[in-house]
């Protein structure tokens, strides 16, 4: 069986673009591979927190998961901080990396631009991600869009290890949808989607009150002409709209378009079938929360497989480096 892995942050509220680029992937992915699902707090750490945030946002985002259909007897899904070989890989990683490699990293620029302290983190973010997936011998990495860049970088350094120790790493893949890899800002429909965007009249969380979800469909930015094309540098609005609802409906944009003349009756359907995906998630979601403690368990038998995996291929690279071995 394939191993998958892929990772998430823990840094707000679960939208619609995690759910349509990564989550519904990894749910679908959990009956045909090994798929392990990380929730990335320490990466959560590159940008300023306040004391006990990331702990709170770390099981509710595991709770989010589970209520979207992760399924601890098919997956294993865990927290990176409770597997301390992340860092420990993340650092030799780390040394194998070149300052001009993370430079050029768009999700840096991006991020680096909004924050006043840029921490020394939030640069090598991208090697402490490759130690994520490689030390799991990970094949399909399921992610959003925006991560093509992370995964070149993570195989990039693994060939480099491996010509420079001996063969160490297994070289990954991205694995991105076709369709809804990169769902738009309803309102900036130029923007990606984000847990960390305008007042929220943008995102569609998976939290948000179901009539409130109609709301922000029916006030979703188009343009002023009236056709319906899926067209995104001349139509991101609309196209945006099409993609999601193309990709909850399995079919192409282009085949959606077809069904429309009007953007109220798009506007109408996209808002429908999202409520659709979100009702019975959401109903799960407050099941779940009724009892933390059982989510508890389920990320510390998560720790402890993932663990035993992690544990194994941090020793096999210390190996091939030729640090000395402990007696
Ligand atoms: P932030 O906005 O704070 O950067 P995020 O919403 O991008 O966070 P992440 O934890 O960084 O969330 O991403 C989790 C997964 O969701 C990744 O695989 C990422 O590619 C995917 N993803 C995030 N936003 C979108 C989007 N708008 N469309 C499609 N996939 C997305
Ligand atoms: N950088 C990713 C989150 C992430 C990840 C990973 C994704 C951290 N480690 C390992 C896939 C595999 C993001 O910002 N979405």
């Amino acid at each position: 069986m394939p191993r998958v892995l892929s990772g998430i942050q823990p840094t707000g509220d679960l939208h619609l673009g995690n759910l349509l680029g990564a989550v519904l992937n990894w749910v679908q992915d959990q009956q045909q591979a090994d798929s392990l699902y990380c929730i990335v707090d320490m990466h959560a750490l590159t940008v300023p927190k306040q004391p006990g945030e990331i702990g709170e946002r770390t099981l509710e985002l595991a709770q989010g998961l589970l209520a979207c259909g992760l399924d601890p007897e098919q997956c294993t899904l865990f927290v990176q901080s409770h597997v301390p070989e992340h860092t420990e890989l993340g650092w030799i990683i780390q040394c194998v990396t070149s300052m001009g490699e993370l430079r050029r990293m768009t999700q840096f620029k991006d991020k680096s631009e909004q924050q006043e302290f840029i921490s020394a983190g939030l640069f090598t973010y991208p090697a402490l991600q490759a130690a994520d997936i490689l030390l799991y011998d990970t094949d399909k990495v399921p992610v959003g869009e925006d991560q093509r860049q992370h995964i070149e970088l993570t195989r990039d350094v693994a060939e480099r290890f491996n010509k420079r120790f001996g063969e160490t790493f297994v070289i990954p893949q991205a694995s991105i949808p076709r369709i809804g890899a990169r769902v738009m800002d309803l309102q900036n429909p130029t923007n990606k989607m984000s847990k960390s965007s305008d007042g929220g009249a943008g995102t569609v969380y998976l939290s948000d009150d179901l009539a409130a979800i109609a709301k922000k469909f029916s006030r979703a930015v188009t343009d002023s002409d009236s056709e319906v094309r899926f067209d995104v540098a001349e139509k991101p609005g609309v196209s945006n709209l099409l993609s999601i609802l193309s990709a909850l409906t399995q079919r192409t944009p282009e085949e959606t378009a077809a069904e429309y003349t009007q953007y109220g009756p798009l506007k109408k359907d996209t808002a429908e079938a999202v409520v659709e995906l979100l009702r019975p998630i959401q109903t799960r979601m407050a099941e779940l929360k009724a009892d933390p403690n059982a989510t508890l368990a389920l990320l510390s038998v998560g720790a402890e497989k993932a663990g035993s995996i992690a544990s194994a291929v941090v020793e096999r690279a210390k190996n091939n480096i030729g640090l000395l071995p402990r007696r």
